[in-house]
């Protein structure tokens, strides 16, 4: 399966510096940042910093650096922000849209970690 990543959109124009971001979490490999239209009271965007278009993409062609980074910056981010299900926190939810039936927006990898409220059964 092949991928074409299109350099010109917004996330790759904040992982160059072009656009600011509220940044919660960097590493070599990962970004995290704060959503620009929040869901939920923790909004977290985690997106890896190489040019991979979306889940499928990045787990077919990314390193295993850049593999483990982005799930150890997630759940960094997810102990920081205070929503890992861990001693009494109430949890969250994480969700990557892929493509046109998956309504995404953005054509860079990125995983929406939702929390801070009750989030409700979700399947659809
Ligand atoms: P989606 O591609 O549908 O999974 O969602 C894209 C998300 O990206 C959406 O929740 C809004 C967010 N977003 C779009 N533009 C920007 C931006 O310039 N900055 C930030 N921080 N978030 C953005």
């Amino acid at each position: 399966m092949s991928f074409s990543y299109d350099d010109q959109n917004i996330f790759a124009k904040i992982l160059r510096g072009e656009i600011p971001n509220d940044t919660v979490l960097e590493t070599e490999h990962t970004l995290a940042f704060n959503d620009i239209q929040p869901q939920a009271p923790v909004h977290v965007l985690v997106i890896p910093k190489g040019p991979y278009v979306c889940h499928d993409h990045f787990a077919a062609e990314a390193s295993e650096a850049e593999l483990v980074d982005f799930m150890r910056v997630t759940a960094q981010v997810c102990a920081m922000t205070g929503v890992s299900p861990g001693d009494g926190n109430p949890g969250y939810r994480t969700i990557s849209n892929a493509g046109e039936a998956g309504v995404q927006e953005v054509p860079h990898y990125h995983l929406h970690i939702l929390g801070g409220r009750g989030l409700g059964r979700m399947l659809a």
